[in-house]
């Protein structure tokens, strides 16, 4: 459960965070199920940052019965988001942000709203929650904010290499007014962030993976007007608390 020092720190940067939402053990189940052939090699794609390099992930939009469902409907997750956004929410998707060592792309700016706005979301009542499966630091590519970018409102977007970035110009005014901070997490941190907080990620040239694991959520008052959103909007029944662990088996400590 958050605290109300964590929740007004959401409210005033767009991001908070949280040390240890998920134990060492967990971790490693995690990560033994995203090594293994299955849900990540299935739904992987790629995306070119502005260098060439080739940014990988693996993106679904349901809440499966494996231990990625329950990492999306974890109630640390799903009950602190819930609490960010001060309403039920929905699943809008998952993904594992597959940042391999001296060769995994960058992210470019951007706002997630930018890219959902699309989809026929009326609003920007949409946060992420990033949960690092490596440590994640300055030199493989942490995540980077620019805090108190998510009242600034929706900047455009466009095409910036193979990717969708926001106006690079307002980005640029808005870093030099705001400042920008690396999100450097421990294996286990979880970083929540609201739907237009300004982020973007640095390739990753060191000689360590920076896994990550995204769940994105949408509030059940802003399913989009298209037919283009993603997830169902149907309230999240959470899973219980310790579902990760029963993923156990054949993943040795
Ligand atoms: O994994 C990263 O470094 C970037 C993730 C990101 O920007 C996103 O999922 O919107």
């Amino acid at each position: 459960m958050l605290t109300l020092e964590q929740i007004q720190a959401f409210d005033r940067d767009g991001y908070v965070l949280v040390p240890d939402v998920f134990s060492a053990r967990e971790i490693e189940i995690l990560l033994a199920h995203v090594t293994k052939d299955g849900r990540v090699t299935k739904h992987q794609w790629a995306a070119l940052d502005a260098d060439g390099r080739s940014s990988k992930l693996s993106l679904w939009a349901d809440i499966s019965d494996d231990v990625f469902g329950a990492v999306s409907s974890s109630p640390r997750i799903v009950n602190n988001a819930r609490m960010l956004l001060r309403e039920d929410i929905y699943h809008w998707h998952s993904k594992v942000m597959l940042k391999e060592a001296k060769v995994g792309g960058a992210w470019e700016w951007h706002q997630d709203y930018g890219y959902w706005y699309g989809d026929g979301c009326l609003y920007p009542r949409m946060i992420s929650c990033m949960v690092a499966l490596d440590p994640a630091t300055k030199e493989n590519g942490c995540l980077k904010v620019v805090p108190g970018s998510h009242l600034l409102g929706r900047l455009d977007h466009g095409k910036v290499a193979g990717q969708v970035g926001a106006d690079q110009e307002r980005v640029q005014a808005a870093i030099d007014r705001l400042g920008l901070k690396y999100c450097e997490a421990p294996a286990g941190r979880a970083l929540f962030f609201h739907g237009n907080t300004f982020h973007s990620s640095e390739a990753n040239l060191s000689e360590r993976h920076r896994r990550a694991y995204i769940c994105c959520y949408n509030a059940l008052s802003n399913v989009p007007y298209s037919k283009n959103g993603h997830g169902k909007p149907e309230p999240i029944r959470v899973s219980p608390d310790d579902s990760i662990l029963s993923f156990a088996e054949g993943v040795t400590a």
